[in-house]
Formats: C-alpha cells, structure tokens, sequence
C-alpha cells in the first residue's frame, strides 16, 4: 500500500490505556495496521509550537498539536461542544453561538492544516475523526494538498432543519464536499447528509454514486462502527460482576452506563424506573437499576445542569422507594475501571440504552458482547440510538415516552429465557460480525477505490 494512513482526531491517548467511544476503536485500528495518529496534546500551553511533538510510546506513530487555554475554552468547549454537539444531537435549544467560539475553531483547524501540509506526502491518506475538524479539508485543500482526505463523523448527521441553526451553513457544505470520502453511522445519516446537499446546495447524485457540489465530488456512505467482541467477552468473565456490586440472590440488576452528556436520556430513564417502580406489584422482581455516568465536558453549563437534574431525580425516586434494606438506584457519577464494565454488564439482566440522539453506541454493543449466551439479559435499546439499525432483537423504545420505558423493563425482566435468548442470538450475530476491525476494513477498502479529484474548490 503507498503512503501513511495518518488519522486525526481530537482525542490522542497519551501515557496510558485508552478508554471511551473514539480512542478505543481507533487505538484498535491503529495498533492492527499501523501509521499516524495526530491528536491535541493533554496539556494547554501559552504559545502553540508551528510544529508537531512526537510520543514514541505505541507501535505506530503518535504525534501531538499545541492548544492555548484560550484554543480549548473556544474550539473545544466552545464551537465544538457547545455549538456543533447540540446541533447535531437535537438540542437547538442548547447552542451557544459566540463569535470567539468560531474564531477558536477556524484559527484551529487552519493551523493544525498549515502543520500537516507541512508533512504529507502526496500518497498519503488522511482519515480524520470527528466534528471538531469538519474544516480541515477544505484548508488542507486551500493550502494545495491533493492527498485523498476521508472523514468519519461519529455523531448523527445533522438534518436540514438542524443545520439552519449554523451561521456558517454554507460553508458547511464546503467543508464537506472537501473530502473525499465521508463516513457516517448508518443509513439514516447518509440520507440527511445526500438531503442537505440536495436542499441546501447544488448537490446532484451522480451515477457512480458520487455527490457533486460545484467543483468537487465526494462520496458519502455509512460504516456502523462496532467493538472487539471477543475481547469485550472475554473480560466480562474474568470477575463476577454481581460480587463487585454485593448484589443479594435474587435481587434483578439493570444497568446503564454513559458518560454524563445530555444525549444520552439519562433524566427520562431514571424517571421510567421510577415509574416502574410505582407500577411495581409485589411479585414483579425487586430490580436494582445501577447508572455509570462518568463525568465529562466540565466547565459548560448544559453539563453542570444535566448532573444537577440526575442528582435531584435519583434522591428523589430513592427517597420515595428505597427500603430499610434496598436502595433502587445506584448512581456513580466517576469513571469506572474498564476492566469492572464487562463483568458488570454480564452480571445485568437488562441493559438500558435509551439516548435521545446517538450517533451509534458501543454499550449497547459491549452489552450484548458481555451477556452469557446460555442465559442473556435483555437490551432496551432507543430507536434515535445509531445501533438501532442493526440492533432489531432488542427491545425497542421511544426515550421520549415514559411509560413506554416504564413498560420495556417489566416485560424485560420477565420474558422468558426462550424469547431471551432468541433475540439475543439475533442481537450477537450482529455484533460479532460487524466489529470495529470490520468498520476499519470496510472504511479503508472503501478509500482505497476512492480517487481524489485534482479539481479547484467550489468558489
Ligand atoms: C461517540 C458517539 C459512537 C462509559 N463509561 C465508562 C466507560 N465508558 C465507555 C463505554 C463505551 C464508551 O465509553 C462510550 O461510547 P459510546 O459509543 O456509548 O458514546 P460516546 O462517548 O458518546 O461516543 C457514539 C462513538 O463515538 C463511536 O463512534 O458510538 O454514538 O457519541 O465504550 O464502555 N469506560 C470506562 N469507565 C466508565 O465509567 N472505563
């Protein structure tokens, strides 16, 4: 194969084992086919070098860029998070435009392009990750680099009505449309991303599948992204995950684990065990419902209200069920060690996934990789979570609608072990076989047919 792979993204682990979503699937990646992998460094520094400082600590390549205190609080809590994650996960009503939060994001992703341009050959191929770089191929480009550039967004596309709420809209699709090839989660997305282009733009599908805007072409298609199953098994029965959690004989678990984001449902999924606790008859199964919500993003207020309102909600729902001997809902609000998640999901009867907007997923694939196939717990899996598509054994619910929820969990927590272990077989057939070495394979093989156009950028 000629050329790097050089992957950028946001997030480099750096000293340590990587954890969440994107670190860990790209860490996987990496390590399997080698190559470059450029991420922000830990630390904010006064004045960012022009160049990029190199971590010799992994198989392949790790190389890091400076951010000022100033970069972070703009481009990463700023447009990023505050600005493009509500937009893209439905939250209107949580973006935070401010000037110095998009000077922040262009000043960013034009220096990070001028530092690569500096070292890309043009055989190399750059994968970029994420919504924090949408515009890095659009200046990579305007600098005159001719490499092919893919893109992978992990988080839902935004729809048309979505991305009105932008005030760079047009450019948006300039910054697309800079790519070569771009990768979304599922099916769904790839509809909004071929609607925006046709509805805001003068995007036309051509016969090869390509999308064409002014000058350029690229094509967009969807590749879920999945887990290491075996792996992700295998830990789960390194521990007996009821010992960790002390759980009594016969006392049913429920789990969720999410980082603390607005997205994830957190509010509505405690109030629906709440309300399966009201409904609860005295022979329905006593269920511990145990949430993990690490913290994350401190420092934006959405987050600060977010932990407030679980906070409230738990004490609330406690204080009105728990028992001399039984507290309904544990909630952890701190990371907990990844090798304690596997055993501790094998050990849950039902997991809730119920995310209000959800690029894919992973814990509810990490769910069903961790279940004993001879006697499998239950996914109560959202229809807006990405891994819906894939995921048709679970139980599935619309996180807006409470009793719904409320409902899912009774049925979950008495189904018999045949329908159980019906849909779990569905559910594992899925997950071992779309894995996260399947997403890279089909993403890379997929760049590898793609070509780059040597065509000037769309004025
Ligand atoms: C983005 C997209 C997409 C969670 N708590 C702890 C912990 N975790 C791990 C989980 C899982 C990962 O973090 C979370 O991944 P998700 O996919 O659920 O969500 P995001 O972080 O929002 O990821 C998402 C993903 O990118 C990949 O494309 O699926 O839709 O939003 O692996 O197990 N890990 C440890 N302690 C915790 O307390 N160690």
């Amino acid at each position: 194969m000629a050329g790097r792979l050089i992957v950028i993204s946001n997030r480099i682990p750096l000293g340590g084992p990587p954890s969440g979503g994107l670190v860990v699937a790209l860490h996987e990646c990496l390590e399997q086919i080698g190559g470059v992998w450029i991420g922000a460094a830990d630390e904010t520094v006064e004045t960012p070098a022009a160049t990029f400082t190199e971590h010799k600590e992994a198989s392949y390549q790790k190389l890091t860029f400076d951010l000022t205190k100033e970069d972070y609080r703009t481009y990463y809590l700023g447009y990023a998070n505050a600005v493009l994650w509500p937009l893209c996960h439905r939250r209107g009503d949580l973006i935070d435009l401010q000037q110095d939060y998009r000077d922040g994001y262009y000043r960013v992703n034009e220096r990070l392009a001028q530092m690569l341009a500096d070292i890309v050959t043009p055989d190399d191929r750059i994968w970029v990750q994420d919504y924090h770089f949408f515009p890095l191929a659009h200046a990579l480009r305007k600098l005159g680099v001719r490499a092919a550039i893919g893109f992978f967004l992990h988080i839902p596309f935004p729809t048309r009505t979505d991305l009105e709420a932008l005030s760079d809209q047009r450019e948006f699709l300039d910054w697309i449309a800079a790519f070569d090839l771009v990768g979304v989660q599922t099916k769904g997305d790839v509809a909004s991303c071929l609607e925006v282009f046709r509805a805001m733009g003068d995007g036309e599908l051509q016969l090869d599948g390509a999308m064409r805007h002014g000058a350029r072409r690229f094509h967009v298609q969807s590749f879920p992204i999945g887990i290491n199953p075996e792996g992700f098994a295998q830990s789960a029965g390194e521990e007996d995950g009821r010992e960790i959690l002390n759980l009594r004989p016969n006392e049913k678990l429920l789990i969720g684990i999410d980082r603390l984001d607005y997205s994830k449902g957190l509010p509505n999924r405690m109030r629906a065990v709440g309300q399966y606790l009201d409904m609860r008859q005295p022979e329905d199964p006593r269920a511990t419902f145990l949430q993990i919500a690490p913290p994350t993003r401190e420092g934006l207020a959405a987050y600060e209200d977010i932990r407030n309102e679980l906070e409230q909600i738990s004490g609330a729902e406690n204080g009105k069920h728990s028992d001399l001997d039984w507290t309904p809902i544990r909630y952890i609000h701190q990371m907990v060690p990844r090798h304690r998640l596997a055993p501790i999901l094998r050990a849950a009867d039902v997991g809730l996934v119920t995310p209000m907007a959800d690029g894919m997923n992973l814990v509810a694939k990490e769910f069903v990789a961790a279940q004993d196939g001879r006697d499998p717990g239950v996914l109560v899996l959202s229809r807006f979570a990405g891994a819906a598509e894939q995921l048709e054994g679970a139980l599935i619910v619309n996180p807006f609608d409470i009793m719904e929820m409320a409902d899912a969990i009774r049925t979950a927590l008495v189904m018999s072990l045949e329908e159980r272990s019906e849909r779990h077989e569905q559910l594992a057939r899925s997950v071992f076989t779309e894995t996260i070495d399947h997403w890279t394979e089909t993403y890379l093989n997929a760049f590898d047919r793609v070509i780059p156009i040597s065509m000037p950028l769309s004025a």
